[in-house]
């Protein structure tokens, strides 16, 4: 049995000797591109002189949104789930800036060269003439609409609506205390080892574009439709992809100029985001919560209602939409709480667009939901564990469903709460760190639970095709982008196939050769593409059982398989090899031996706890020492990679707690590098101990997985901001808390 072993990922020698090929190593001949950038961030453009940038020798091409403008048939709209008109206020986003830019670094010229060289000088010698406009940056000041950021909208209010869940007038008249809070979640920068980038070659008709992305299948099809051309004329390739963490389900103005580009010219045009030009494309989080909580004085904390703002940026991507729908719905987490009613509105700032990040909502709704209860828990003088015995979902009410309706499938929350806290032994470090406290020492102790929702459906594509040798291909609508889920994918199919694993491979993320996808997000992939895989691989074996029933003279009813032979359960004298089956499958009578699945499922919900140690400095510098990890994550295909996923999760919590911050100044201007974006690395990173039950709660998914490339840095803030807290007795309500508030 492969599943449950932590076996090597299969794919890793070519990444450890530097022979990945990302799309920047694509070997084709192809232009390059680059972008004249607005310097500010709200103006009008009066008007753009290309004649000094075309006179740059090695210079083919540069446009302006009007040259492109004929091939554009609609602009990029947003994920289709949430195109509700009456829900959301938006443009489809252009793919350069018509007549007015909206943020400081948005693409108003897209220059073509021979390299990036002379791409860059021409770059400079586009004048551009343009009005200055107030900037918007602040989200209170965007909800005034003095100055609006979209005419044709008439509000910088995108989104609106109040979500109301269970009774929460009740619950507030019940109160013995009602405790008012404000939780921020400010402004990141996913910051993927390799930066976006797309290669796009236009040839009779037809487009190839090897893209950095997390779903190429989606990508197709926007690019049909902002195109108007059939998809089928379209080729969308994932090559290697170095990282994306939620922010390659996007699609930019500068991807859509590319392509439009490459149409126009007849030939191959390229680019990669330079490492500013990364920290414009994806910026994510960036919203407030400001309410209050009723409460019981033993503890049960019984309604929340607020205001939940969020900054959408200057435009509304494809993802960003997730924000303001979702994070409401998880709020109440794995409480039993009677209601909860929240405000939501999102607004247009003169900023850097919003995408998904890790976690996309749910860290979000975790850092409330935590902070709520370590709140409720300080002021009513009780133990971080016990407000949360207190409220949490009991076993006896599985599958529950929440006050929004989201129906929490498997879990016992309690059980998983009492022996997380033994297992990480947290009153052990709890006490040890008092006594270091009066030595001197500032360290401190946290701990925070979480409820996640992921695993999304509605389906996913998985195909298996044994070929005549009886070696295997997998393809899998998943689109694994660093994580190695390949791996596990191939270790469930060897396991349903009884087979070894090395007869085993595993692609996936060419439009040409995968059927669908839905793609690699919302950790989803162990649970929706590996089950897709294994009922694939099922159907396989039982058409196998009919070709060996054949060569057996038996009825396929009499046919058993185990550990690569048929044979017949009366006479098992009488059997066939797994090779001798494969070869009869394409020299016999039946037409090969594949099966293609599209399978439907639907969401499932891990939890877990964690606990980190936290130590300041004299300068106010954090540090965690310790992060350790204690998750129901369902069947656990492969224990080192799903380790792995805490590891890397919480290393970026550690991030978002203690040291990132994309900061825009008041003009609206992205003002940090990665000299001061302070990216934890390996020496800020804590000392991992991760632990998964030993009697999970699967999911319906068939492999019985849940997901867990997301859990780290969904409840990792609130842990390490309340060891932060243990340590300086302060309270913090924002990420990051910065040395000058620590000290
Ligand atoms: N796993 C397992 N058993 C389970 C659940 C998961 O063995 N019960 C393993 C899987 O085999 C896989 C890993 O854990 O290797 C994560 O699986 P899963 O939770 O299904 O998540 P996905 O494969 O769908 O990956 C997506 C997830 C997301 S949403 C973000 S964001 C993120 C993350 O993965 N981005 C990443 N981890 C990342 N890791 C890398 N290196 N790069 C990114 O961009
Ligand atoms: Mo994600």
């Amino acid at each position: 049995r492969y599943v449950g072993q932590a076996v090597k990922r299969l794919y890793d020698d070519k990444f450890v000797t530097g022979k990945s090929t990302y799309v920047d190593d694509i070997q084709i001949s192809a232009l390059y591109a680059g972008f004249v950038r607005s310097p500010y961030s709200h103006a009008k453009i009066k008007s753009i002189d290309v004649t000094d940038a075309l006179k740059v020798p090695g210079i083919v091409a540069v446009y302006t949104y009007k040259d492109l403008a004929p091939l554009i048939k609609d602009g990029i709209r947003i994920w289709t789930t949430y195109e509700d008109p009456r829900m959301w206020k938006f443009v489809p986003r252009k793919p350069l800036a018509d007549g007015k830019v909206r943020f400081a670094g948005e693409p108003v010229a897209i220059v073509i060269g021979v390299n990036k060289y002379v791409v860059r000088d021409a770059i400079d010698k586009v004048n551009v003439d343009y009005e200055k406009l107030p900037p918007v940056v602040k989200m209170e000041e965007a909800l005034e609409d003095k100055v609006i950021i979209h005419e044709e909208l008439k509000t910088n209010v995108a989104f609106d609506q109040t979500f109301n869940g269970g009774n929460v007038e009740e619950a507030f008249k019940q109160a013995d205390k009602v405790i008012p809070v404000e939780i921020t979640n400010n402004r990141l920068i996913p910051s993927p080892m390799e930066p976006r980038g797309i290669v796009s070659r236009y040839e009779g008709g037809t487009l190839t574009i090897w893209y950095s992305t997390q779903v190429p299948h989606l990508a197709r099809s926007e690019f049909a439709r902002i195109f108007g051309v059939p998809a089928s004329k379209i080729r969308v390739i994932m090559p290697d992809v170095g990282g994306a963490f939620g922010s390659k389900v996007n699609f930019m103005p500068e991807e859509v100029s590319v392509i439009a580009s490459s149409i126009k010219l007849g030939r191959a045009v390229r680019w990669t985001a330079t490492r500013s030009e990364e920290m414009l494309a994806s910026e994510a989080r960036h919203n407030t919560f400001k309410g209050e909580v009723a409460v019981k004085n033993d503890g049960t904390v019984l309604g929340i209602r607020g205001d939940l703002l969020v900054d959408l940026g200057a435009y509304l991507t494809l993802t960003a939409p997730l924000q303001p729908a979702i994070i409401p719905l998880m709020v109440p987490g794995p409480y039993k709480i009677k209601g909860v009613s929240i405000r939501s509105r999102a607004v247009y700032t003169t900023t850097p667009p919003i995408t998904m990040y890790r976690g996309a909502s749910r860290p979000e709704a975790t850092f409330i939901i935590e902070r709520i209860m370590s709140i409720v828990a300080d002021e009513l003088k009780l133990d971080d564990v016990t407000i949360r015995e207190r409220n949490l979902v009991r076993a006896n009410e599985m599958p529950y469903t929440n006050p929004f309706g989201l129906k929490y499938d498997s879990g016992d929350y309690l059980a998983l709460l009492k022996d997380g806290i033994q297992k990480l032994q947290y009153y052990e470090l709890k006490k040890w760190a008092e006594e270091e406290r009066k030595k001197g020492r500032k360290v401190g102790v946290g701990m925070a639970y979480y409820l996640e929702i992921s695993g999304f459906g509605p389906w996913e594509f998985g195909e298996i095709r044994v070929d005549e040798n009886g070696d295997v291909l997998v393809i899998t609508g998943g689109t694994p982008h660093g994580q190695g889920t390949e791996t596990a994918i191939a270790q469930v199919v060897a396991d349903t196939l009884q087979i070894d694993i090395s007869r085993i491979k595993v692609i996936w993320g060419d439009t040409e050769t995968v059927v669908a996808s839905m793609g690699t997000y919302g950790s989803r992939t162990a649970a929706a593409a590996a089950s897709a895989a294994m009922v694939a691989s099922k159907e396989v074996l039982e058409k196998m059982k009919r070709i060996a029933a054949g060569l057996l003279n038996a009825d396929v009813e009499e046919i058993e398989y185990e550990s690569g032979e048929f044979y017949n359960k009366k006479d098992k004298s009488k059997k066939v090899s797994w090779n001798d089956v494969a070869r009869n499958g394409y020299y016999g009578k039946e037409l090969g031996i594949s099966a293609q699945i599209i399978l439907p499922g639907d969401v499932t919900f891990p939890y877990g706890v964690h606990v980190a140690v936290v130590e300041v400095d004299d300068y106010g510098i954090p540090r965690v020492l310790t992060y350790k990890a204690y998750d129901d994550i369902g069947n656990v295909i492969n224990p080192a990679l799903a380790e792995g996923q805490i590891h890397g999760g919480g290393v970026q919590a550690v991030g978002q707690a203690l040291y990132e911050e994309a900061i825009i100044n008041e003009d609206g201007q992205l003002t940090v590098t990665y000299a001061d974006y302070f990216i934890p690395t390996a020496v800020e990173a804590p000392k991992f101990e991760s632990y998964f039950v030993e009697k999970p709660h699967t999911s319906t998914w068939p492999t019985g997985a849940k997901g867990v490339g997301e859990a780290a840095l969904i409840v990792g803030p609130a842990v390490i901001i309340r060891a932060l807290e243990d340590a300086t007795g302060k309270r913090f309500t924002k990420t990051p808390v910065r040395p000058e508030e620590i000290l």
